[in-house]
């Protein structure tokens, strides 16, 4: 179980409430280092963030309010605390634990998510130190308490800004990548872009060519790069680039150390919006474009069903699929709309390594083989399956289940615990991740295109984990930013830097 998904405790928490005083516990102001004996240890911490030395090996954890880019906070974001290793949570790829209200983590060294995503020691006790968000206190209860583990409040400006800080350096590598403002391309430079990308395609790498001699439709990525999949995103160009601004997901791109995987369906609102709005889809596009051509062995995009001009992409009457490719011919002439085209075409549909395999939809129901996926342009079926089927159901009979999850695997030569990731299918309009989707083990739903929350997977060591962090405004921010920079050009590159922590 992950504790970024945690559900709340609610009950537990009413009866606590119910019950005050039967929890003993020593309200501590905190302002220097404490030590956690045998009582519990409340502190209210909204205003700095907390360094956790956990004996007897001193490990060192840090507890930070969560923060937006540019200060504040939002409904999703408030009076969250983020729990990560500061060893490698700055540095590599890596994860952390949000702890929401009502959630409590037990850290201890029979986890392996815990060993892996926060370094703990397998020599750790089972329950060392447990951790609960309540309501923006925080509680410290030590089960282990010789010797004692100790918090201590990080008061000094430069590590109470760190976490900020160091997002908002992120925001001047993505101008590297998309330019000083993100914007639309014109249209002449859209076109450039796109065939470039086309030329791309034609000779990727970890793609096997089909029998005709044209690219096959699976990626098979190295086991040494790890890997980082992102679900639907249906013209939420803002959820891209969250991804793009958190973890050191751009980093590990740059250094080649990891693979983004974005498994489709990129384009076309959904949700309480213009259904037949296209511009923010063909800013998503330019974008994705430019990722692509700024990292070509390390980027992937796979097609899911909206990727294509199709009469049958429709949604609530809306035919998206035909305004679509209207719109490109409108705003960018008939060689993008060809050219888009023959990008669609050129689309790989799975990707695979050692560590995960993923597609748009669906596992195949029919009989299938990797061959048969490579050369997946002389089976019609299969690409309908791959990129248009759910989960089987009273109402869809013809849906995958258990057993073609399992069948999936095997066609690819992989181990039968690992992670097979759809996007596609949301489950509820609450979430943006779900884990064992359907009961089936190691099988999970992503879909991007959440309002308040961007869902992804990313690999943390040999395993892939489920993250989500919260959407921000980061186009109004890049844009507004390069125009408060240039409206006052000696202003210092942390300007922008809020002071204050969520209250
Ligand atoms: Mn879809």
């Amino acid at each position: 179980m992950l504790a970024q998904l945690l559900a709340p405790h609610k009950i537990l928490k009413r009866l606590r409430n119910a019950f005050p005083g039967l929890d003993p516990c020593d309200e501590v102001d905190l302002k220097e280092t404490y030590r956690l004996g045998e009582k519990t240890a409340k502190a209210h911490i909204k205003d700095y963030p907390f360094e956790i030395c956990l004996a007897p090996d001193n490990k060192i954890l840090h507890l930070y309010p969560e923060q937006l880019i540019e200060g504040g906070d939002n409904d999703v974001s408030t009076q969250s605390y983020l729990l990560f290793d500061p060893d490698t949570f700055y540095s590599t790829l890596s994860g952390f634990y949000r702890l929401e209200d009502g959630d409590t983590i037990t850290l201890g060294g029979s986890d392996p998510g815990q060993r892996d995503i926060l370094g703990l020691s397998e020599d750790l006790p089972d329950r060392k130190l447990s951790i609960s968000n309540e309501e923006g206190w925080l509680r410290f209860k030590s089960h282990v308490s010789s010797p004692e583990s100790t918090i201590a409040p990080l008061l000094e400006d430069k590590k109470a800004k760190r976490l900020v800080n160091w997002r908002q350096a992120k925001l001047q590598k993505l101008k590297a990548i998309f330019g000083d403002t993100i914007e639309l391309l014109p249209a002449e430079q859209a076109l450039e872009q796109l065939q470039k990308v086309n030329a791309v395609l034609e000779e990727e790498p970890c793609r096997a060519k089909d029998d005709s001699g044209k690219p096959g439709g699976v990626i098979a990525l190295p086991d040494n790069c790890s890997v980082i999949t992102v679900g639907d995103l249906h013209a939420k160009a803002d959820n891209l680039l969250v991804v793009l601004t958190q973890n050191n997901f751009l980093d590990a791109l740059e250094n080649g150390s990891a693979c983004l995987v974005i498994i489709g369906d990129a384009v076309h609102p959904e949700g309480d919006t213009d259904l037949d709005e296209m511009e923010s889809s063909m800013l998503i596009m330019d974008l994705i474009l430019a990722l692509k051509l700024h990292f070509p062995g390390q980027v992937f995009y796979l097609r899911g069903n909206h990727d294509s001009f199709s009469e049958e992409i429709a949604k609530h009457g809306v035919p998206q699929g035909l305004i679509w490719g209207k719109t490109l011919k409108k705003r960018r002439g008939k060689a993008y709309l060809r050219e888009m085209k023959r990008f669609y075409e050129l689309l790989p549909y799975v990707a695979y390594s050692r560590h995960f395999a993923t597609c748009h939809a669906a596992p195949p129901v029919s009989d299938t083989s990797l061959h048969k996926m490579i050369n997946i342009s002389s089976h019609r079926k299969l690409y309908t399956e791959l990129t248009n089927n759910r989960m089987k159901s009273a109402s869809r009979p013809g849906g995958y289940g258990k057993r073609d999850v399992k069948r999936f695997r095997e066609c690819l030569g992989l181990a039968k615990d690992t992670p097979v990731i759809v996007g596609h299918t949301p489950q509820n309009a609450d979430e943006t991740l779900w884990e064992n989707a359907g009961d089936i083990k190691e099988h999970y739903i992503v879909y991007s295109s959440d309002t308040r929350w961007v869902g992804l997977m990313a690999q943390v060591g040999e395993k892939l984990y489920p993250f989500r962090y919260p959407v921000e405004p980061i186009i109004p921010l890049i844009n507004s930013r390069k125009q408060r920079l240039s409206s006052k050009a000696s202003s210092k590159a942390n300007m922008f830097v809020r002071r204050h922590w969520p209250s």
